[in-house]
């Protein structure tokens, strides 16, 4: 795109700061990292919640780049944020894995809230600005902001998968969905699965004509082009933090404190119930009732990061997680060693990339996952090309990390089978995945990434 010219405006439910001792600072992150830069050439704004609950914040500057916040009151967070986003869509998009609510008090806070980021939007995007909207919290954005202002350029990506229309049509609200998102001249998805499952909704649900390829929506006077724009990581940065001497210290500090066992597997997730950390953890736990793992050569690490505390699903999923660490480590460790480390908590980055180097395995088995992006930080850091990555086959990191080990985390043999085909796979065979995984992350990077879609955007 001719972003040059073309002032980008970003929103998001977050602005991509936290505050600190010194004020504000961005927070990490590829995405973060990739935007700040573009926003800052082109003098542009990013428009998001701040994470406080209610009151009102001035708009202020880091690193150069204007934030806008949006308030939401404590209504708000119940309503738009943990019903309607985390607690209908966030279920329904990922395979209907737990049940959605479908609470009308819920919708009608989403539509408020989606109003307000569209009339912000409308008020600091100047002319002919390129409006980049993120994620299911704002659907209805591009429709309203379409209306107010004609004239700016519109975007919406998708980081989460979008379902199949027997699923979406779940959605009392499924047509004004799909209308707010044809308000979009660019509707992006991370695979090519969700570009045609919106694709069908929108001929099922709406008016619309589409071309013989599907890549474009034309409806009510405007055309829709949809795409999938698969988003990576910043590849440079994690190979340089494993590079550094203290990381490689630290790694060997870890396993170390392990134990030093012959194989250290790895899970690091959110604690989310898509990521299959249960299933996982039954799968390790079959392993070492059957032998196929050896609680004197083998050590699971299990990091879940606290998130959405606020909603049931996250904590019964976190019951059922500690109870399942609790029973195989009841079952398999001897003192001083247990059989699974489980952490319920955030590491900082550099931690994080030290276990990465620690872990000989990586556990990604998610149900369903829009990218996932943990696979690719694990790769990005085996600078030795070494170490082996099982992942599920229903992560969009999948289309791309083909030299994985496939698993389908449905299947507890499926499950136990890629385990211990990691865990036996022979030195020359994980070099050799490894390294054509880490060559495709390099050719697609998360600059790559946003390059491509705002390309497309600006290119109509
Ligand atoms: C959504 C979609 C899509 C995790 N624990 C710690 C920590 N993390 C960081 C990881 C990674 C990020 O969080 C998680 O990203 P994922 O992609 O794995 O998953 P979601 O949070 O569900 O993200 C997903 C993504 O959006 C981007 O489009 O890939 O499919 O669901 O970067 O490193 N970071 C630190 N400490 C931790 O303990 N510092």
């Amino acid at each position: 795109m001719d972003n040059g010219t073309r002032p980008l405006i970003v929103a998001a439910n977050r602005l991509p700061v936290r505050w600190t001792d010194e004020g504000w600072e961005t927070s990490p992150g590829g995405l973060v990292r990739a935007l700040i830069p573009l926003l800052r050439e082109s003098g542009g704004t990013w428009v998001g919640w701040n994470g406080t609950v209610g009151g009102h914040v001035d708009p202020f500057e880091v690193e150069g780049v204007s934030m806008h916040p949006i308030a939401l009151d404590a209504d708000d967070v119940s309503r738009y944020y943990e019903g309607f986003a985390n607690n209908t869509v966030w279920p329904l998009y990922h395979d209907a894995i737990r049940d959605s609510t479908f609470d009308g008090a819920h919708w009608q806070r989403y539509r408020d809230v989606n109003e307000r980021f569209a009339v912000t939007l409308a008020n600091v995007a100047p002319n002919n600005a390129v409006v980049w909207v993120h994620d299911y919290h704002l659907q209805l954005v591009p429709g309203i902001l379409r209306r107010l202002r004609p004239d700016v350029a519109i975007g919406w990506f998708n980081h989460i998968p979008f379902p199949p229309l027997e699923l979406f049509q779940r959605l009392p609200w499924r047509s004004e969905i799909i209308e707010g998102l044809l308000g979009a001249d660019l509707v992006g998805f991370q695979r090519d699965l969700g570009a045609r499952n919106f694709v069908a909704a929108a001929h099922q649900l709406v008016n619309v004509v589409g071309d013989a390829d599907d890549h474009w929506l034309h409806h009510d006077g405007h055309s829709t082009m949809v795409g999938a724009f698969p988003i990576s990581i910043d590849v440079d940065e994690f190979e340089e933090r494993a590079a550094g001497r203290e990381t490689r210290r630290r790694a060997a500090a870890i396993r170390a404190r392990l134990g030093d066992p012959e194989v250290v597997l790895l899970g690091i997730d959110r604690l989310d119930y898509t990521k299959g950390i249960g299933s996982r953890l039954r799968a390790v736990g079959d392993l070492f009732d059957s032998g196929g793992l050896d609680p004197h050569r083998h050590v699971f690490v299990q990091v879940a990061t606290p998130t959405r505390d606020g909603v049931d699903h996250y904590a019964e999923e976190r019951h059922e997680i500690e109870r399942l660490v609790g029973a195989i480590n009841g079952d398999h460790a001897r003192l001083g060693y247990p059989v699974v480390h489980y952490l319920h908590r955030t590491l900082d980055l550099d931690e994080l990339v030290a276990l990465y180097r620690a872990g000989d395995i990586m556990l990604v088995t998610p149900f369903r996952d829009g990218m996932n992006l943990v696979a690719k930080e694990y790769v990005a850091t085996r600078l030795d090309d070494d170490g082996v990555l099982v992942l599920s086959e229903f992560t969009g990191a999948a289309d791309q990390l083909s030299e994985a080990v496939l698993v389908n985390p449905h299947d507890p043999h499926s499950l136990t089978d890629g385990i211990s085909a990691a865990v036996d796979m022979h030195r020359h065979d994980r070099r050799a995945r490894m390294s054509a995984m880490r060559a495709t992350i390099h050719r697609h990077d998360v600059t790559h990434w946003a390059d491509g879609f705002l390309k497309t955007l600006g290119a109509r």
